[in-house]
């Protein structure tokens, strides 16, 4: 008689226990945190520095960055104005609960107000694996085209928050903004959506102000129409 190993189910309850930890420790230091998916390119790293430069007066931000290699995005946080950690996952397409585990510890938690943690660029694997964020971002754009919710129906449908970035192309680009609602609608209806240009600065104050009374929710987390 042969056994069969369950891997993929160990994994992830192995990755979701650790997730709860990372959840308690953020919620013991009072820390709100965000996690950041789209696909290489959408402007995950655009959209971190422009929160940081608006609300770093007010607000103690920490970013955690997750990339294949080198520190770029780090060091852009960081010179936005951020307390900011590179994780190079060494070919990995996704963070996973124990990497975000390991940079929670070199941030000073108890000096911080708002985690925005930049997932590596992919829309696939980042969406299996929770971190014990409290809310997900998935930062779609203009060029990557409409279709994508009706192709990667899994990062969709699991956001709780979109924001569709490089609007500022749509005059541009081919790009049928009904079409991509509907897929989006059907997948995950009602999702408070921002559309929103990191270039030109369009629709980013709604956005802000969406981020401020996320921070300020202080774990009531009520999604705002
Ligand atoms: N036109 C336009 N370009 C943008 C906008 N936002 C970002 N970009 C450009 O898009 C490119 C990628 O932006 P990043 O912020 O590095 O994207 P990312 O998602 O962090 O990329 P990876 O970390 O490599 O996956 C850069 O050349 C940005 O200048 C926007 O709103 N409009
Ligand atoms: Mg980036």
């Amino acid at each position: 008689m042969s056994q069969r190993l369950n891997i993929e189910e160990d994994i992830f309850s192995a990755n979701n226990r650790l997730a709860k930890k990372n959840r308690t420790k953020l919620d013991n230091a009072g820390v709100l945190a965000l996690n950041f998916l789209a696909s290489p390119g959408a402007g995950k790293t655009s959209l971190i520095e422009r929160s940081v430069e608006s609300l770093v007066e007010k607000y103690k931000i920490a970013v955690i960055d997750g990339d294949i290699a080198t520190s770029i995005d780090a060091d852009r946080a960081a010179a936005a104005g951020a307390s900011a950690v590179q994780i190079n996952t060494g070919g990995e397409c996704h963070l996973d609960a124990i990497m975000l585990s390991q940079a929670l510890d070199k941030l000073e938690l108890e000096n911080t107000d708002l985690l925005i943690v930049e997932n590596v660029g992919n829309l696939i694997c980042p969406a299996s694996f929770q971190l014990g964020t409290h809310l997900s971002v998935l930062i779609a754009s203009i060029p990557e085209g409409d279709d994508k919710p009706y192709k990667y129906p899994g990062v969709y449908r699991g956001v709780d928050v979109l924001v569709v970035n490089k609007i500022d192309l749509l005059p541009y680009i081919q790009f049928d903004m009904e079409y991509f609602k509907r897929g989006v609608e059907i997948l995950n209806p009602g999702v408070l959506t921002f559309p929103l240009s990191c270039s030109n600065g369009e629709g980013l104050d709604r956005w802000l102000d969406w981020v401020i009374e996320f921070i300020n929710s202080a774990g009531i987390l009520t999604l705002p129409s």
